[in-house]
């Protein structure tokens, strides 16, 4: 045990045997005597076996479309869907659950809002604020939108530390900025920004947040209600729960003010041949046959995160990124990047001397380390650092200080093969 091991008793804490045996594919072998040591849940989180059953009970004895029937698999399928919206609603700070619209992921629901919101809103010249660290899913929607529209993006840089400026942000704040969007935490750096201050800073210059919760919500508790967002995107594959399913919470006024996004059924409430009324929240916004497996999915996915509690995932992460920046320091020729402990979630991207990133993630998987390489669909960040690529390991409440150990082993392969 090192020193960031020793567990503070006041801490919350998790039972990482009892987690990891909740997970089938941690039992896993990727070769022969090779068991798998998966750090790349930034990407996409595992699945424990309670998402796994409650979907394949579902499909085993209730599946059937939802809002349409009144037959009584067609009732229970409803109530479990929207049972699950109702956890959603719960899960970030108790919500009403007419203010989480279901979609397919954070990028869909970031889309959203530029699309209905963005093109009812925003008008030629407005000032958008946005980050330098954003993942592409918080730039292009917003370049495609500029491109069509004529918005002026500003960007919030980032500092060499890995954080973002706060006296740059409070410069740009008085160009009366319509919209800011950030993320709560960066996908390469770890970095959790201040999302408090930066939505009271935006507010207080009568801008609208929309904050990127694909990194946050999974990791640690989010309450929307006290951070006042008034947007917040993320989804269900990197907390515990499916592919396929995504949230947009956005407060109910603006929900309401806005306009569908996409056409056809469940998202009316009557058609005529050439005019149509919209449905209510947050029916106007799913149309068609929506996820539903998948909503039921994610309903179990957040019973299981609060069966865990989010204070405990969050404790457990901080404890193995501590653990896991200590030892990789102690790796020749490894740069990792982000802002110190203080300010970083569970996230550890870097480089390695004279090593292609794509080389590194080759020769820890033989180790059975999956890391990802690459520029994590951050390019603008990459490039702001000047580097191509990063490896990066990321963790989740499933992982170890033994998984760090076999990254460690796995560089100094790297380094035997390299020299
Ligand atoms: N980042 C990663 O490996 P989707 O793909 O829509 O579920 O999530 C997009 C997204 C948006 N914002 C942030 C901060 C993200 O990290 C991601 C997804 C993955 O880093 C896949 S590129």
């Amino acid at each position: 045990m090192t020193e960031t091991s020793k567990q503070d008793p006041s801490t919350p804490q998790l039972d990482t045997a009892k987690v990891r045996a909740d997970f089938p594919v941690l039992q896993r072998e990727v070769r022969s005597g090779v068991p798998l040591v998966y750090l790349d849940s930034a990407a996409t989180s595992q699945k424990p076996v309670q998402v796994i059953q409650a979907m394949d009970d579902y499909y085993r004895k209730h599946n059937a479309n939802i809002h349409r029937g009144i037959h009584t698999l067609a009732e229970e399928a409803t109530a479990s869907y929207e049972g699950a919206r109702q956890k959603v609603a719960d899960f970030i700070g108790g919500v009403k659950a007419r203010e989480v619209v279901f979609t397919r992921n954070t990028t869909e629901s970031i889309n959203l809002v530029a699309y209905s919101w963005g093109r009812k809103n925003l008008k030629a010249g407005d000032v958008v604020i946005l980050t330098e660290m954003e993942h592409h899913s918080n730039l292009v929607p917003w370049q495609m939108l500029a491109a069509e529209i004529g918005l002026q993006l500003e960007f919030i840089p980032v500092t060499k530390e890995g954080l973002l400026d706060l006296d740059a942000y409070r410069q740009l704040l008085e160009l009366n900025p319509k919209l800011i969007a950030f993320m709560h935490m960066s996908n390469v750096l770890g970095t959790i920004n201040p999302a408090k201050e930066i939505i009271s800073l935006a507010h207080a210059a009568g801008a609208l947040v929309l904050v990127d919760g694909a990194q946050s919500v999974p990791h640690f508790p989010v309450d929307v209600k006290d951070l006042d967002a008034d947007f917040l995107a993320f989804s269900s594959h990197k907390m515990c729960g499916p592919t396929g399913l995504g949230v947009l919470y956005a407060k109910e006024a603006l929900l309401e003010a806005m306009p569908p996004f996409l056409g056809g059924g469940d998202m009316i409430k009557r058609v005529q041949l050439r005019s149509f009324a919209a449905n209510d929240l947050p029916h106007k916004f799913e149309a068609g046959t929506p996820s539903i497996a998948e909503g039921v999915g994610m309903g179990a996915a957040i019973d299981y995160l609060n069966s865990v509690g989010m204070e405990a995932v969050y404790a457990h992460e901080k404890q193995i990124i501590a653990y896991a920046l200590e030892r990789l320091e102690e790796v020749p020729g490894v740069w990792v990047f982000g802002p110190e402990l203080e300010h970083k979630g569970g996230v550890a991207s870097f480089t390695f001397e004279g090593v292609h990133p794509h080389d590194v993630a080759q020769i820890v998987d033989e180790l059975g380390v999956a890391v990802r390489a690459g520029h994590h669909c951050a390019m603008p960040l990459h490039e702001k650092f000047d580097i191509p690529a990063t490896a990066r390991a990321s963790f989740y409440l499933y992982n170890t200080e033994a998984d760090v150990d076999q990254l460690i082993e796995g560089l100094y392969r790297v380094k035997e093969i390299f020299g």
